[in-house]
């Protein structure tokens, strides 16, 4: 069996934020204008009020301060509450390419390596902003790679399992690199009328280079192994679709972006996350308490702290799990690669982590990774 590196990995980070407060301000006064035009349904009891958001909740139910989003003016526009994203011409790259070319090419210039030492290309992400075709084909012919590509989509737990299928292909000959990217538009559909979830997503693209051999100078980690687990759940979910127009009755509008019952998702999915990482580090022969990382998916900072407890045995510092959703919010499948990609440099040869992502599905990957010696 060949061995596998993920040999670079790259992040887009769109140049807008919202801060908690900016995000608040805006629902609430969306919040007060829906209950100002629908006072009179509210009185008899017809329709509930909607209940204010606040900055203070947001932070303690799940660490997130501020997210980076594509367009803050049409979300924080209390009358949009969407992203304004001007139509491209079928002649201009579409977002999602335009920003998997930007990680991508960051994670080959780590990896020392060209497009032309690449042959396939993975676009593994939550929301696709079409069926075909598909965004990978296009991020493959802006970026000038010879081979194949196509999409995947696992929601939250797409990059790790769009990383086996990277290292399946590897090993079996029919890739000598594969380029993972995960343009995730969260924005696109989150339903900022939702104060139960309204905070919760923002927008960022990762990639991850995975081949058989490093390059000399790049950015090294073997993959010991990955393992990948799914359990079928209601508990996040939307059902936009393209049968949406053909179905009778037609869905809710809100029905059609995300939603979740989050107190239920946060008791279910932490075990099922701790039994796959230790399941996974029993089988590669490894000791949890000797992992020096571990690069969790990015939902909710209270989460992750439970989640490391129970693998570590231990409350885990920033060092041993570190956390970027205060910054970014949850940005789905890029928010383990996020981690791992702003926090491993200081890792020493032979350290040993994990990336971890879970979601919606359910749906969860671990990646067991080894920090390489070659290194400049
Ligand atoms: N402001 C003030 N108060 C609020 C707010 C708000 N915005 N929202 C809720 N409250 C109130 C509630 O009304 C409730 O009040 P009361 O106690 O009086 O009933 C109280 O606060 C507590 O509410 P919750 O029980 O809902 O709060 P939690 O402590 O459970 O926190 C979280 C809510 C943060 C959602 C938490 O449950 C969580 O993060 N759970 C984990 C969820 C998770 O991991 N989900 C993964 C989804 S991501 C994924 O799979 C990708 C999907 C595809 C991508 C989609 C792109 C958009």
């Amino acid at each position: 069996m060949s061995r596998l590196f993920i040999t670079g990995t790259g992040l887009y980070t769109p140049p807008q934020a919202i801060s908690n407060e900016e995000l608040v301000a805006a629902y609430n006064d969306y919040a007060r204008l829906f209950n100002e035009s629908g006072a009179d349904a509210i009185a008899r009891g017809d329709r509930a009020a909607a209940e204010l958001s606040s900055p203070a909740f947001i932070e303690k139910a799940s660490g997130i301060r501020s997210r980076h989003v594509l367009d803050a003016g049409g979300i924080l526009d209390p009358e949009r509450m969407r992203p304004r994203l001007p139509r491209r011409g079928e002649d201009e790259l579409s977002i999602q390419a335009e920003m998997s070319v930007t990680a991508a090419r960051e994670a080959l210039q780590r990896a020392r390596r060209t497009p032309a030492e690449v042959d396939a290309v993975v676009v593994a992400c939550s929301n696709l902003q079409r069926p075909y075709p598909a965004v990978a084909i296009e991020v493959q012919q802006a970026l000038g790679i010879d081979g194949f590509a196509y999409d995947m989509n696992v929601a939250c737990s797409s990059a790790t399992f769009g990383i086996q299928n990277a290292a399946d292909s590897v090993a079996l000959g029919h890739a000598r690199a594969v380029l993972v990217v995960n343009p995730e538009i969260c924005s696109g559909h989150l339903n900022f009328r939702d104060r139960d979830s309204h905070f919760i997503f923002g927008d960022a693209c990762t990639a991850i280079l995975v081949e058989s051999a490093p390059a000399e100078g790049s950015d090294a980690f073997e993959i010991l192994g990955t393992r990948l687990r799914t359990v079928f759940s209601n508990n996040i979910r939307n059902d936009f679709g393209f049968l949406n127009p053909a179905e009778q009755p037609p869905r809710e509008a809100g029905e059609l972006l995300f939603r979740q019952n989050g107190r239920r998702v946060f008791r279910e999915v932490v075990p099922m996350v701790e039994s796959l990482i230790l399941a996974h580090l029993d089988t590669l022969g490894i000791e949890a308490g000797t992992l020096r990382r571990l690069w969790l998916h990015q939902a909710n900072l209270n989460m992750n702290l439970m989640i490391g407890k129970r693998v570590l045995g231990h409350g885990p510092s920033q060092d041993e799990a570190p956390v970027i959703l205060d910054e970014y919010a949850n940005t789905s499948s890029a928010g383990s690669i996020i981690a791992f990609h702003r926090h491993h440099d200081d890792l020493q040869p032979g350290d040993t982590g994990v990336i971890c992502s879970f979601g919606a599905g359910y749906s969860a990957g671990s990646v067991v990774v080894r920090r390489h010696p070659a290194r400049e």
